[in-house]
């Protein structure tokens, strides 16, 4: 299945549930300077999720082009990891909660797209019974051994808790992993999907919008309830088109893969180093490219900073390695 088919499986999927389809925003969104890059679907949504404004529709589907400049380091390091990708979301503002987007998300998984139920494992938040048990019993989609309880905040553990940033809209959150069985120097007891062990494949994160995180990390309970959920295209599409672990040979990546092979003459797969810059020299040229697209130019400070780190990172492997 191509990237393309994807998207518009996810879309169709949730308008046939009654969700309205909106376009991405820009990587920089207008009326929230508090933030460097979109960097979540949910963010150009952060008004209507809040109540400040009446939302088009309680149900939006969108495909939003995000960056995380959290990432850049790690990018070439493994096949996965990327600083811009596409995330498909489906939001419920104060309308549906969480079996149903559990639900929902599990039908589109296995039935529309294929994933076999057998290779599928989620997490919940470690006291998050509700989640837990809609997984296990209400709609008994996993046994119990495939399902992890993680996080606790109190111990300063935040896994299976998202927010945006430090103060906002905040909650628990469940996500479905692939698991493609223990990874060559990794013993499987010492791996679960909050570690980077190479075992677990995210691809869906469900977030169960319900507090509001004040400065002090109190969390106050939100009058409003919603529901924002997060797929990587690029995760799908390697599920999907059979390269589980490695983006840069899904049909998002294959043309920037092919260009680089035929200016370097050399070959993606064949050597560790040269591997590693010709991720990064696609990677980052590919997401330089979506910032210039809106309207960031390069220079010493900001926005313009980050991408002339993308574009300095990016030449160096051009001409070191690749
Ligand atoms: N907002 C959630 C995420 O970015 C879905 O993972």
């Amino acid at each position: 299945m191509n990237s393309e088919e994807i998207r518009e499986r996810f879309i169709k999927f949730f308008e046939a549930k009654g969700h309205v389809r909106l376009p991405s925003a820009p990587l920089v969104l207008k009326d929230d300077p508090s933030v460097l890059f979109t960097s979540a679907g949910m963010q150009p949504l952060v008004p209507y999720f809040n109540g400040v404004k009446q939302p088009p529709a309680k149900r939006l589907v969108t495909i939003q082009k995000v960056f995380r400049a959290t990432d850049i380091e790690e990018v070439g390091k493994d096949g996965y990891h990327q600083t811009f990708f596409e995330m498909l979301g489906n939001f419920g503002i104060g309308d549906y909660w969480k079996k149903e987007a559990i639900d929902w998300g599990w039908e589109l998984l296995t039935k529309q797209f294929g994933f076999d139920p057998a290779t599928l494992v989620a997490t919940v938040y470690f006291d998050d019974d509700e989640a837990f048990d809609i997984w296990t019993k209400e709609l008994a989609l996993l046994p119990n051994d495939r399902m992890f309880r993680l996080g606790n905040l109190a111990l300063g553990d935040d896994t299976n808790f998202w927010s945006p940033g430090p103060i906002g809209l905040c909650g628990p959150c469940s996500e479905v992993f692939v698991d493609r069985g223990p990874q060559p120097g990794v013993a499987p007891h010492r791996c679960d999907p909050s570690e980077n062990c190479g075992r677990y494949l995210e691809i869906w994160n469900f977030v169960f919008q319900q507090y509001d995180r004040k400065a002090d990390g109190s969390l106050t309970p939100l009058k409003m309830k919603n529901i924002d959920t997060g797929v990587g295209l690029e995760r799908l599409a390697q599920v999907l088109q059979g390269v589980a672990g490695d983006a840069y040979r899904t049909d998002l990546f294959q043309p920037l893969m092919k260009k680089i092979e035929s200016l370097s003459g050399k070959k993606y797969g064949q050597a560790k180093d040269v591997d590693l810059s010709m991720r990064i020299v696609a990677e980052h040229s590919r997401a330089a490219t979506f910032f210039i697209a809106d309207g960031i130019a390069p220079s010493n400070e900001w926005r313009g900073y980050v991408l002339r780190r993308l574009i300095r990172r990016a030449a160096l492997h051009g001409r070191t390695s690749a």
